[in-house]
């Protein structure tokens, strides 16, 4: 099957993917019979933190000679779901995706399973049946959320009376999502001052961020929630985090006046936490590639892999010592 010509398999993506796909290849057709080839469903572009980590993926595959079959799914499962089908029509030697909510992979890992394709999930963690997939790769979303309300205990030390939180979601039935939510409150629910007053799905994105605070600021005439003050702000993902910041600064609000929290350490929320504007950005590590490159070349050549690989993660915060920083690519 593998001598298929590229229209060929551009054909198929076509058909299976819906017109408007686009399906990249890392290399010319003519070397694929030697090279690996590697099937890799991205989500979508929907931050500067997924951007870094599709680029992570092109790079190091070019730098282990394995080619990608790349697919774009633009933030819908059902592009995902038909794809990875896409890959097994192909017969490509190793499928990876990042899937974009936890639940409905099963049939589509059974029919991997059942072509003998091994299947590695990249990022963010699905609930099914644990022999459809080989192995996980990316970062502890529990460990990321659990740093964050650690600062924020810590940042709080000696403060009394209510201490009122609001959270900024990325999407909804996403493990990453789910797991920086339970990880946060797995600290803070063991303290009474406080209170996540208001919780909301801004599905990752920078403009959800913006129109979230938007609404609450013109609603409730200023950074309060039905008559609460906003002590904290704790954002999923840095996306929505300068949403968020667009949204104060238009309203001429200053950031500093409450403690807001992040995650993923992009360049541009780390610029806002050497200004000032932010307490605390964990970093997510996006840059899965060399690490994936690994798991697949062993995985192709029958070699077991590990259940879950979590990259290693560090925490930004108000208190560290700027002069240090470097840049961080993303
Ligand atoms: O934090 C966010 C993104 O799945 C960990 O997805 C990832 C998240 C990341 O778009 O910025």
């Amino acid at each position: 099957m593998k001598k298929l010509t590229i229209t060929f398999l551009i054909l198929i993506l076509i058909l299976f993917t819906g017109c408007k796909k686009t399906v990249k290849k890392t290399s010319d057709s003519s070397k694929s019979a030697d090279k690996l080839i590697l099937g890799f469903s991205q989500i979508g572009s929907e931050s500067a933190w997924r951007t870094r980590n599709t680029q992570s993926i092109f790079e190091a595959a070019a730098e282990n000679d394995i080619q990608i079959l790349f697919d774009d799914a633009q933030q819908k499962q059902e592009n995902q779901l038909k794809a990875i089908r896409s890959f097994i029509v192909y017969q490509v030697d190793v499928i990876a995706f990042v899937p974009i909510v936890s639940t409905g992979w099963d049939n589509v890992l059974q029919e991997a399973k059942e072509a003998g394709i091994p299947v590695i999930v990249v990022d963010r963690q699905i609930d099914c049946e644990p022999t459809l997939y080989a192995g996980f790769l990316g970062e502890n979303g529990y460990e990321e959320g659990f740093a964050a309300a650690h600062f924020l205990v810590e940042k709080c030390r000696g403060r009394t009376g209510q201490i009122n939180i609001v959270e900024f979601s990325g999407t909804e039935n996403s493990s990453v999502a789910t797991e920086r939510a339970e990880g946060f409150r797995s600290v803070v629910d063991k303290d009474d001052r406080f209170k996540i007053i208001h919780t909301e799905d801004g599905d990752f994105l920078r403009s959800r961020g913006k129109e979230m605070m938007d609404r609450i600021i013109s609603q409730n005439g200023g950074l309060r929630l039905n008559e609460k003050p906003i002590d904290v702000i704790y954002s999923h993902n840095d996306s929505m985090t300068l949403g968020l910041l667009d949204s104060l600064e238009n309203n001429n609000i200053n950031p500093r006046s409450t403690i807001i929290l992040s995650i993923d350490a992009e360049q541009k929320c780390i610029d806002a936490l050497v200004q000032g504007k932010l307490n605390c950005v964990v970093e997510c590590n996006p840059n899965l590639g060399p690490t994936l490159m690994q798991l697949v070349i062993k995985i192709a050549a029958g070699e077991p892999i590990p259940r879950v690989t979590y990259m290693l993660e560090k925490i930004f915060t108000e208190n560290d010592d700027f002069s240090t920083y470097t840049p961080r690519g993303y």
